[in-house]
């Protein structure tokens, strides 16, 4: 890992938010590609931190930190991740479900979809239900996407697409499921239509759900 890379990671790790995001623009102005970035320093920097709390090694306090700095440098790499003269594809309404507050893959999963020319409406997180049928009826989206990250939440999702089901608006919309524990064969036998293990695929499966 070239060490401005390295640099990005431990920064994240340790929650400096403004010296990610400094180095960030850094790497990006020395050539490296938002990619390149996202994945060599943000992503690594995030591994570490998700190793490292899961052995009890960190706490979330710094997790919340580390989450900040994250947000941080994904704000710097936006704009190029979203810039897109593609006209718009579709029109995609994504939250986290019920219960769960993770929002940084979500935010990720939008930010290629904006750049691959969605139109994205974002409910946030720990999105009930009703507030899924809620929006669909308002916004009519093509495609409705659902991330959760934790095993106690992914019943959410089915939950979900039960209550899409009963407001008769099932029919009327795709559905898309991700998020770290998630996969094809739970996207499968709660009834979505698509399942995506990461924010470039997710852009892929959206496309390929509307025939594009
Ligand atoms: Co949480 N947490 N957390 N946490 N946290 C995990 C998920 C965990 C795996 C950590 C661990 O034990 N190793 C674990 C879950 C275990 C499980 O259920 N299997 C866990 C836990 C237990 C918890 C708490 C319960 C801890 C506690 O309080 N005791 C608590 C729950 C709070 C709640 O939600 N109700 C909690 C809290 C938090 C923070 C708030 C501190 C913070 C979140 C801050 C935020 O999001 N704003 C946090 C974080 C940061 C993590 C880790 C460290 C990192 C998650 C992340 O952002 N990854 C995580 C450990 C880990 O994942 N290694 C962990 C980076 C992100 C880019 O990846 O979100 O996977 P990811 O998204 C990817 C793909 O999954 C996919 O594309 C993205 C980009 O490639 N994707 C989709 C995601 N959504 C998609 C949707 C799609 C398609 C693809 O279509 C619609």
């Amino acid at each position: 890992m070239s060490n401005i890379l390295a640099d990005i990671a431990t920064n994240l790790y340790n929650g400096q938010d403004k010296a990610v995001a400094a180095l960030v623009q850094q790497a990006l102005d020395q050539g490296m590609t938002a990619a390149e970035v996202l994945n060599g320093g943000l992503m690594a920097g995030m591994d570490a931190v998700g190793r490292d709390f899961k052995a009890g090694e960190l706490f979330v306090p710094e997790v919340l930190i580390a989450a900040r700095a994250m947000h941080a440098g994904m704000d710097v790499l936006r704009p190029l991740l979203v810039a897109s003269d593609v006209p718009a594809v579709g029109k995609y309404l994504i939250g986290t479900v019920q219960g769960d507050l993770h929002d940084i893959g979500k935010n990720l999963v939008r930010m290629m979809l904006e750049g691959a020319g969605f139109e994205t409406i974002d409910l946030g997180t720990d999105v009930k239900p009703e507030a899924f049928v809620a929006a669909v009826r308002q916004h009519r989206p093509h495609i409705v996407g659902m991330s959760a990250l934790l095993t106690t939440t992914m019943p959410g999702m089915q939950a979900t697409i039960e209550a899409l089901q009963e407001a008769g608006l099932r029919d009327s919309v795709k559905i898309m499921v991700g998020g770290a524990p998630v996969t094809a064969a739970f996207a499968e036998k709660i009834g979505a239509d698509g399942y995506a293990p990461d924010a470039a695929s997710a852009v892929d499966v959206a496309r390929s759900l509307l025939g594009a």
